[in-house]
């Protein structure tokens, strides 16, 4: 553009002026950005909470993110793995919406056309979201719109092609008190032919687009979770009682021992894994689960018929298949649910359905084998979790349970949609993206103290403690082992069912100081011994004992 570049004269721009008119394009262009987020987060209050573009175009991300890089992201961000995801969209949006302010600068029509572009995205994004409905692209248009707005004032103010009266006219008056950054700028500006940066016209702008920006996207925001939260009907909720309530917990089932794993696990401790940015929000009241495809009889149940049914109330440990040798994904909670067994026996499933697919209310899909639906007689919906109705990030008001089986095939949240189908004929989310389609959880064991790289003094006993579990079989033996010698059997604390993990206790006197090395392995029910072949999770779980290396002084 001819007003900063000017080798003719000794007075071109110098490398700062540069800069300074660099930075102030590229933070119109992350002001306009603001402003079209912000506005589309207040219009998507109207529309609904997958119709924002923020939210939408990173449940895309998510979808559309490859395995490896989604492996990374867990094994690096642990249960963080969307913060990380959703905080590294919004640095590449930053650095997008920075060179679309420089382009704007230089080539108006050109910045405004790419506005439109990064509105056309959200609005695809909404689009592809579960039941989204053509009015899903309003607030990324009506974003865009505002955003192209915001983005041809500020432009403005760094001068346009057309000439628009001598210099020196206008803001003048102001480059002595201008910020360093713009007053260099205006400086310069003011001293060339044509048109100029305008600092007072750049303020005021900026100004104003930093305030919409803030106020409509936090108010947006917190209209958002305000309008569409569930919490209100979930406190409301009344719980009724379990036709089969759980048995007692044996005495002794949990060791209570500093540094172990609590035998139950709190609701606010549970481990969370799903693919939601943000929670689905389903209400009760509308909530609607139909069983169809190929069964006799299809049903729609709604959410007082389900609670009106003979309940069961059970103790089972979830665990996720993503689980490291030694990870924390995995939780022990009862739970209470009517058995799918009884539901499917109403349908009437057709013996050649193998497959159970159901559907959560934000699109994710799962594939349970109809024979471990059907034959574990604990598999449920669940509707409460240690007393309580289902927490939101798991699931409420509904969610599927089958022991035995890791989340990804049988754990769906929020669920609203069961389809009677063949493992032929459909491939759920994990699966097309390679995870195997059958899972079943392998026999698990973990040390929970003493912790990897802790102290401890030679001669003095010390209590090596942890979990194992091997859901529907039980576990029949643990051994503990030191550098590589001679397995030790640990002392087992009470087993509550063959569905809960189950703590086990060995005493540890370490004779020589230096790095000794902790390692366990289990033995299921049926006598399966824990593989010391070490796998990673991809793609039907880990294998391979856990160990923990101590410093003996
Ligand atoms: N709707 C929905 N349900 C889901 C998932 C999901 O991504 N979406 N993830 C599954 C996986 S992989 C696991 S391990 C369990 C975890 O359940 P939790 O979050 O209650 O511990 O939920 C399962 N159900
Ligand atoms: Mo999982």
């Amino acid at each position: 553009m001819d007003v900063i570049i000017d080798r003719t004269t000794d007075t071109g721009p110098t490398r700062a002026q540069r800069l300074a008119r660099t930075l102030l394009a590229g933070v119109s262009g992350i002001l306009a950005a603001g402003v079209a987020l912000g506005v589309a987060e207040l219009v998507a209050v109207a529309i609904g909470p997958t119709s924002s573009p923020v939210v939408a175009v990173g449940q895309g991300v998510i979808r559309l993110t490859p395995e490896w890089a989604k492996e990374f992201a867990i094994r690096t961000f642990g249960e963080q793995d969307k913060v990380a995801l959703v905080s590294g969209t919004f640095i590449l949006l930053a650095v997008a919406a920075f060179v679309l302010g420089l382009v704007a600068v230089r080539w108006r029509r050109a910045g405004l056309v790419g506005v439109a572009l990064f509105g056309a995205v959200g609005a695809v994004a909404a689009l592809a979201q579960p039941g989204a409905g053509p009015a899903t692209v309003i607030p990324s248009l009506v974003g865009a719109v505002a955003g192209i707005v915001a983005l041809a004032a500020l432009a403005r103010q760094f001068g346009g092609v057309a000439p628009t009266g001598p210099a020196g006219e206008g803001p003048v008056e102001d480059a002595a008190t201008a910020a360093p950054a713009g007053s260099l700028l205006s400086r310069y500006m003011q001293d060339r032919k044509g048109p100029g940066f305008n600092r007072r016209g750049f303020l005021i702008s900026s100004g104003a687009a930093l305030a919409v920006a803030v106020a409509a996207g936090g108010a947006g925001r917190r209209l958002l979770q305000q309008r569409f939260d569930v919490a209100g009907a979930r406190a409301a909720l009344r719980l009724p009682a379990p036709k089969s309530a759980a048995p007692a917990l044996p005495a002794g089932v949990d060791l209570e021992l500093a540094q172990l794993t609590p035998f139950v696990t709190p609701n606010r401790d549970f481990y969370r894994v799903d693919t939601a940015i943000v929670l689905p929000q389903v209400d009760p009241d509308t909530w609607q689960l139909r069983i169809h495809g190929r069964v006799r009889r299809e049903l729609t149940l709604t959410f007082d018929e389900l609670k009106s049914r003979d309940l069961i109330e059970r103790d089972i440990t979830l665990t996720c298949v993503s689980n490291e040798v030694g990870g924390n994904l995995a939780g022990q909670a009862r739970w209470l649910g009517v058995p799918l067994k009884d539901l499917l026996a109403e349908a009437g499933v057709d013996p050649g359905a193998d497959q159970v697919a159901t559907t959560s209310a934000d699109g994710w899909t799962c594939g349970t084998p109809t024979k471990s639906c059907l034959t574990t007689p604990d598999a449920m919906l669940a509707i409460a979790m240690n007393g309580e109705p289902l927490p939101i990030a798991h699931g409420f008001p509904v969610r599927m349970l089958v022991p035995g089986l890791y989340g990804y095939v049988s754990g769906t949240k929020w669920i609203v949609d069961m389809e009677l189908t063949t493992f032929d004929a459909f491939d759920p989310y994990w699966v097309k993206r390679g995870w195997k389609a059958d899972g079943p959880i392998k026999v698990a064991s973990r040390i929970d103290t003493p912790r990897g790289l802790s102290e401890t003094r030679a001669g003095r006993t010390v209590k090596v403690a942890g979990v194992a579990w091997a859901q529907t079989r039980g576990i029949d033996e643990v051994e503990v082992r030191v550098d590589r010698g001679p397995w030790q059997r640990a002392t087992l604390a009470a087993q509550a069912n063959v569905d809960t993990w189950r703590q086990w206790v060995w005493d540890w006197t370490p004779t020589g100081s230096g790095l000794h090395t902790l390692e366990v392995r289990a033995t299921d029910g049926a006598g399966v011994v824990q593989t010391g072949t070490r796998r990673p999770p991809f793609p039907d779980g880990s294998t391979g004992w856990h160990n923990v290396v101590v410093t003996v002084t």
